[in-house]
């Protein structure tokens, strides 16, 4: 070998070590930025949306945080660019400021195992991995006769998706009467893989519900807490913004469906044909094992059903159908309304945290093929919700795990309320 083809391979062993000391599991987003744009942006984040050159992260009255991935920041500044759009860069690398909020929190998004005497105290210290969430299901439901737990389908990696039925009785009441007619809320979690606070709401709620019970009566509760397990994982291990499931399309770089644009009712509108978008509706609804088997789950109960809520984050918002329009009012809007804020108003008394009780469309934006929408228009049942779950912002999906408790405890405080009026 020649001193110089041996200091090649130097050279490039030297680099490659470099490289795989400071590569990290927050690779996928390397380069990728955060921008600010304003409040009254108009139709062009919808468009970038549908084109897959971005990913809203936030959207307040008076400004938009969006997602810009490196091989779209040309293209995305032109276009805001031409129509009078101003940009203000608020992160340069998404992976950089990952790695840094990991050392910060000394808590890293992928830890996967620990050490029998020292593990994280679920909901205080960590969020749980897919399986630490599907082991404590498992103890929950084997420990108490009131609740059961099946597997409704499989994803497309083979996971299972969870639902437990509680069965709530009133302690006045004979417990065995009236055990099937009971009147039964359905309560959905983690269908975008990034919102985590959402199944560690869902699974704690469990906990606290079987403990203390509902105090409104009979009722069954179906949970679904971990809707997206195989996104969940993802954004643990690889991306920790990712938002579809993981199904693999036509075009190689682009996998997943968002499972919130993938159901039957007003399929389409405000949603994305393209793979590469994060608000990909699929091709056809119930495209995806998770939105079939949830909505086959739901359909087995639909006549017992008085309240569906969908725990999503975030924005601390309450947020009614219609969702696919702002022209169409749904109906029994007043009902919606009042009870909402009958929800928001416990919550808050709860830990002071405020839930605005808006419409979907017009509150948040419009986006159609939801499950909330399927429920009241497909399934006809009346009072259905999207929950955003903390905060409003300051720190968003990368939400410290010590909100865990009292923001189920406000959700708690929130649904007894609302049920109280309801059932
Ligand atoms: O976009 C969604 O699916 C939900 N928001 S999130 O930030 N969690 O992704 C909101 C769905 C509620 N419906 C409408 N806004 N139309
Ligand atoms: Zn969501």
């Amino acid at each position: 070998m020649t001193v110089l083809a041996l200091s090649l391979v130097i050279l490039t062993s030297v680099a490659s070590a470099a490289k795989a000391q400071t590569s990290t599991h927050h690779e996928a987003l390397r380069g990728h930025q955060i921008w600010q744009l304003p409040g009254d942006v108009g139709p062009v984040a919808l468009e970038l949306l549908q084109k897959g050159l971005l990913d809203v992260l936030a959207r307040s009255g008076t400004s938009r945080k969006v997602r810009v991935p490196p091989q779209f920041l040309e293209e995305a500044r032109r276009i805001l660019q031409e129509r009078g759009v101003a940009h203000e860069i608020l992160t340069e690398d998404l992976a950089t400021f990952l790695e840094n909020h990991e050392r910060q929190t000394k808590r890293s998004t992928n830890s996967e195992s620990c050490d029998p005497n020292a593990c994280p105290r679920p909901f205080r210290d960590n969020y749980m991995t897919f399986e630490q969430m599907e082991w404590f299901l498992k103890q929950l439901c084997e420990r108490s006769p009131r609740a059961s737990l099946a597997s409704i389908g499989k994803t497309n990696e083979n996971r299972d998706i969870w639902m437990v039925r509680l069965r709530l009785e009133d302690p006045e009441e004979d417990s065995e009467e009236d055990a099937e007619a009971a009147s039964a809320v359905w309560i959905e979690a983690g269908i975008h893989a990034r919102e985590w606070i959402s199944s560690a709401v869902a699974l704690h709620l469990l906990e606290t519900l079987l403990r203390d019970g509902g105090d409104v009566g009979n009722f069954d509760v179906h949970v679904v807490p971990m809707a997206n397990p195989d996104g969940y994982e993802y954004s643990r291990m690889h991306n920790r913004l990712w938002r579809k499931n993981r199904r693999t399309t036509s075009k190689a770089d682009c996998a997943g469906v968002d499972l919130n644009r993938n159901w039957s009712f007003q399929y389409g509108a405000g949603a994305s044909e393209n793979e590469c978008s994060e608000v990909f509706m699929g091709t056809e609804p119930f495209s995806e094992p998770e939105t079939k088997a949830l909505r086959d789950a739901m359909t087995r109960v639909k006549d017992q059903l008085k309240l569906v809520l969908c725990l999503h984050s975030y924005g601390q918002q309450l947020l009614y159908p219609w969702g696919y329009s702002t022209m169409d009012v749904a109906p029994h809007t007043d009902d919606l309304v009042r009870e909402g804020k009958v929800f928001a108003e416990a919550a808050q008394y709860s830990d002071n945290t405020s839930y605005a009780v808006v419409n979907a469309a017009s509150g948040l934006y419009v986006a159609s093929g939801t499950t909330s929408d399927w429920s009241l228009g497909a399934l006809g049942v009346k009072y259905s919700y999207t929950l955003e779950l903390r905060d409003e912002g300051e720190q968003g999906f990368l939400l410290d795990p010590s909100n865990i408790v009292p923001c189920t405890e406000e959700v708690r405080a929130g649904l007894q309320a609302l049920l109280k009026k309801i059932i």
